[in-house]
């Protein structure tokens, strides 16, 4: 019920009467008091005045269950919501719901994570109450070889999240990562549990620096936050939510046709590697290349210098500009 006070106060512009509330649920004028109350300890500053009702004054900057029920609008994605105030790791939590049979969309969301996870053992910095970490889990009816693209709609969506609310330039750096600045925001880790020709499910953990001010001593040159670009701090709810509604829509655009084809052109055009040269780090051999964007299936498609072309799978190897970071 806290959820659904929270959308019709947010919906209403002016006063909503606790009479009108109790008639919408059928409770006791006690039941919504107290549930307002609730919220008031949250953190929400909700004006109360005789004879008008309730209004909503501010939100604080919480990623809860109510709080994001209440911002969320799309038909599936992250519409069954777990929230921990502390948690090892969102990828690992979303696992778990996976093996117990969590529906398709459910979202997994940490306040702060005690072991973050990155690709290939690395670590994800989790401190509490100023980013995003979240995990959605994924059930498609697709080929496992697939489902690498997943982590290219992810990327497009929270670019296109991240300029939606904050007006910053946010761009991919393939595969995972979203920069501002040259600087990354953003990084994805996408895993599955699958049988040689089907999906159990498709996880996709996302960790979004918004309004950390400082970073550890091993990413504080290549880190950065979106508070920090933009000098002032950002709504993690609102940001989350904006994230959901994308990756929905580009979900489903990809699955009309279960490749790239339709989302390519927009996507190659946030790309921080477009036309750009680049080093490809591969196993054994590594080259410098000039990027051309990405292909149908995800790949990243490169001129070497001897003038042939080769499309780079995600995983096989990483691409690092050979000027800096980026
Ligand atoms: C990634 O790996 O970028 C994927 C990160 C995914 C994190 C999310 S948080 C929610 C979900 N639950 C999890 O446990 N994980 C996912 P990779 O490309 O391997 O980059 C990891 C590297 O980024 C580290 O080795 C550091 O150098 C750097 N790094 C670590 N924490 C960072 C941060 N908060 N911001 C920017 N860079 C960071």
């Amino acid at each position: 019920m806290k959820a659904e006070i929270l959308k019709m106060l947010r919906k209403n512009d002016g006063y909503i009467s606790g009479q009108q509330i109790c008639e919408y649920f059928g409770v006791s004028r006690t039941a919504v008091w107290k549930a307002i109350n609730q919220l008031k300890e949250e953190g929400y500053v909700v004006e109360a005045i005789r004879n008008k009702g309730y209004r909503i004054l501010s939100s604080p900057d919480i990623t809860t269950k109510e709080e994001l029920e209440s911002q969320i609008n799309t038909s599936w994605a992250g519409r069954t919501i777990y929230y921990y105030a502390e948690l090892d790791s969102t990828n690992l939590e979303a696992k778990r719901l996976g093996e117990k049979g969590a529906p398709h969309g459910t979202l997994a969301v940490a306040d702060m994570q005690t072991a973050g996870r990155g690709r290939r053992g690395r670590g994800w910095s989790s401190p509490s109450g100023s980013s995003i970490y979240m995990t959605i889990l994924l059930r498609p009816d697709l080929e496992p070889n697939r489902a690498p693209m997943m982590t290219l709609i992810m990327a497009y969506s929270v670019a296109c999240a991240v300029q939606e609310q904050t007006g910053l330039e946010a761009k991919i750096k393939w595969p995972n990562d979203i920069v501002i600045h040259g600087h990354k925001i953003c990084g994805i880790l996408t895993e599955m549990s699958t049988e040689i020709d089907y999906i159990h499910y498709v996880i996709i953990g996302v960790g979004i620096n918004v309004n950390i001010q400082e970073f550890p001593e091993e990413i504080r040159e290549t880190a950065t936050s979106l508070s920090l670009e933009l000098g002032q701090a950002v709504k993690r709810s609102s940001l989350l939510a904006c994230v959901m509604s994308h990756f929905e829509k580009n979900y489903q655009v990809f699955m009309e046709t279960q490749d790239l084809s339709k989302l390519r052109e927009k996507y190659n055009q946030l790309l921080v590697n477009y036309g750009r040269e680049v080093k490809v780090l591969g196993e054994t051999v590594s080259y410098h290349a000039i990027a051309l964007g990405i292909n149908d299936k995800g790949e990243l498609q490169v001129k070497k210098e001897d003038g042939t072309e080769a499309s780079i799978l995600s995983g096989e190897v990483s691409v690092r500009g050979i000027y800096g970071y980026v």
